[in-house]
């Protein structure tokens, strides 16, 4: 375990998990954790970034760990946790922002694009949250961070608070906090939603034809597939400009069936959208049945969920602590007696 290099990621509990959440970050959590020693948490203190209901909270959070589980995630090579469970995350946090420049966070694409939907009432944590993201990353010494490419920024800024840290407060040679590199995958790495391929598939979208939710059933997808945006050509092709759907849908085709793009680009050529809807629905359902099932399996046994995520915290708050005593004993802080 100590020479294998550190994983962590998570996502947050702020609605559905949709095909976006899945393609573009937990299946590749799933591929990879073999290879690596992976802590993923749920991170529902980004989750109030926004304004949220306190009454789904803590459900939310507990159904996207039990979909972690069910989506693959193996206890063997991977701690699950919840992020509001490990203190440490916000006194980190807490201890970075005072090092980490107001333009910095104020330059966040994120920040821009949520802000401007607030307005007015736009909290000061939805500015901090990319550097509570970098407290999650550097309290485990993360090597790697999979992720989809909208958090690319938020990785290069983590990056900027570990050389600014580093550089201020570490003996030369010594660093403090490890630099983390993003694990990007190129497909899936950017789902587009299903009434406009130009944008990407989101949980906050208000429109729910918008996107595929991990849980949906079965004629939720079939209604949502059919409603989806195409456009009048015929023949379908990846990686046209002219065509963000199309290229969105196939891609989507491509990574729940397990094909790969030439096979798909081959069999799709001269196909219409009335043959190729009823193929990606039914491909859709059938990826998604056995999450499902599993899901529900893990759902009806509460007590294991909470003992998967007791002892995620256990683990968790260990490194985490040794951390926050580096990182303050390097700021000059007294220890307690
Ligand atoms: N459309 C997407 N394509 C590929 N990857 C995506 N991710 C999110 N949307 C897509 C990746 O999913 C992980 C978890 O995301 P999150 O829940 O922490 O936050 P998010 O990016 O804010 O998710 P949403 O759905 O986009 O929520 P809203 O609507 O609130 O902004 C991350 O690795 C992310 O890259």
């Amino acid at each position: 375990m100590g020479t294998q290099q550190r994983v962590l990621s998570g996502v947050q509990p702020t609605g559905n998990l949709h095909l976006g959440n899945y393609l573009g970050a937990i299946r590749n959590w799933v591929e990879i954790q073999h290879q690596y020693d992976n802590y993923f948490c749920v991170v529902d203190l980004h989750a109030i970034t926004v304004p949220h209901n306190p009454a789904i909270l803590a459900g939310d959070t507990y159904g996207i760990a039990a979909l972690y589980l069910a989506c693959g995630i193996d206890l063997q090579h991977s701690t699950i946790f919840i992020q509001s469970h490990v203190p440490a995350h916000c006194e980190l946090t807490w201890l970075l922002n005072c090092i980490t420049p107001l333009n910095w966070l104020e330059d966040m694409i994120q920040f821009k694009e949520k802000a401007v939907k607030q307005g007015e009432n736009v909290g000061v944590g939805l500015l901090d949250y990319p550097v509570l993201m970098a407290a999650d990353i550097l309290l485990y010494q993360a090597d790697k961070v999979p992720v989809g490419e909208d958090q690319k920024q938020h990785l290069e800024l983590t990056r900027d608070i570990v050389n600014r840290f580093n550089h201020q407060f570490a003996k030369q040679d010594e660093p403090v906090l490890k630099l983390p590199d993003p694990l990007i995958r190129k497909e899936g790495a950017r789902v587009m939603s299903l009434t406009d391929g130009t944008k990407k598939m989101s949980k906050s979208d208000p429109s729910e034809l918008s996107r595929i939710n991990l849980l949906d059933s079965a004629d939720e997808i079939t209604k949502k597939i059919k409603r989806c945006k195409t456009d009048p050509v015929r023949g379908l092709t990846f990686d046209d400009a002219e065509r963000p759907e199309c290229n969105n849908l196939l891609t989507l085709y491509m990574l729940l069936s397990g094909k790969t793009k030439a096979e798909v680009a081959a069999e799709c050529e001269d196909m219409g959208w009335g043959q190729f809807k009823p193929l990606l629905t039914e491909t859709t359902i059938a990826a998604l049945k056995p999450i499902q099932e599993k899901y529900h399996q893990i759902m009806a046994d509460k007590g294991y969920l909470e003992s998967v995520l007791r002892d995620g915290r256990e683990k968790a708050e260990d490194i985490a602590k040794q951390t926050l005593i580096q990182v303050k004993a390097a700021m000059g802080y007294s220890m307690p007696l």
